[in-house]
């Protein structure tokens, strides 16, 4: 069975009147990630943002909650399809890809690329699966983005495979439903924005610095965008499926916010 770790930034730490907060970690990483990092989301910031008088754990999980919905409402207004994030050179690209799941590298299934298939769900006109050769053929886009994780690390990696947009488009996906989820092998999910499935630079990755993905770093097909954090990024894709039903997600599901966007 899979044991999950403990992300770095949950493990308890200390603090006098800090506990409630370190206690609803999660959510408070939703707020602001950065502030958490420096650790200066106080109480008192909390109280003044929500308006309300924070003294105990239901209610300040209740605040976190409403700011952090709010935050997702808001940053998905503010996104600007257009926009492109940060690109690196050849030279950054950090080899092999660092490894990170919910669970250890030794607890990684490896997916067998030659009988692997990706099943399509939901609003697409189009439903066949596609083997792997078949979306091997299809026109390549690369890109050498940072991604960063929630934990508080990141790395440059260099991405290639099918453009979202395009492959969403070539199956007749609507392409105004509101969301696009990718369901893993390792029984992770995650759904996406449809604004930043169709954003210039979010891809089907096949390959990692010019090689096909192998295992442990999630073969063969991974989500790939520039504009979203790292949990976003769906690893061992084996079904995308298109909806206007919020679907949750591993993180979401456990308090982490839906937008996550850079
Ligand atoms: N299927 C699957 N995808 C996943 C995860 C996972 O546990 N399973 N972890 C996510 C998280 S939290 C991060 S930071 C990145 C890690 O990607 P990396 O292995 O390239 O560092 O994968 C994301 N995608
Ligand atoms: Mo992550």
């Amino acid at each position: 069975m899979i044991r999950p770790r403990t992300p770095s930034l949950f493990r308890p730490s200390t603090g006098p009147d800090q506990s409630l907060l370190v206690e609803n970690r999660r959510l408070v990483a939703e707020i602001d990630r950065r502030k958490l990092l420096r650790g200066t989301l106080s109480l008192g910031a909390l109280t003044f943002l929500t308006g309300c008088d924070i003294s105990d754990h239901a209610s300040v999980q209740s605040a976190l909650r409403t700011v952090s919905s709010f935050n997702d409402a808001v940053q998905a207004l503010l996104f600007d399809p257009k926009r492109l994030a940060p690109t690196y050179s050849l030279a950054d690209v950090v080899k092999p890809p660092r490894f990170n799941a919910y669970y250890e590298v030794e607890d990684v299934r490896p997916v067998d690329p030659g009988t692997w298939k990706l099943e399509l769900s939901g609003l697409i006109g189009d439903r066949h699966p596609w083997t792997l050769d078949e979306i091997r053929a299809l026109p390549e886009q690369e890109i050498i983005i940072k991604h960063i994780c929630v934990e508080g690390w990141d790395y440059i990696g260099q991405w290639s495979g099918p453009n979202l947009r395009r492959f969403l488009t070539r199956i007749g996906a609507d392409l105004t439903a509101k969301y696009v989820a990718f369901h893993c092998n390792d029984d992770y999910m995650e759904c996406i924005d449809m604004a930043s499935a169709l954003h210039p630079q979010t891809i089907l990755a096949t390959k990692y610095a010019g090689e096909p993905i192998t295992d442990p770093y999630g073969a063969p097909l991974r989500l790939r965008t520039a504009v979203k954090l790292g949990y976003k990024n769906a690893k061992w894709v084996r079904a995308i499926e298109v909806t206007n039903t919020y679907p949750g997600g591993f993180w979401e599901n456990q308090g982490f916010n839906w937008f996550a966007g850079l």
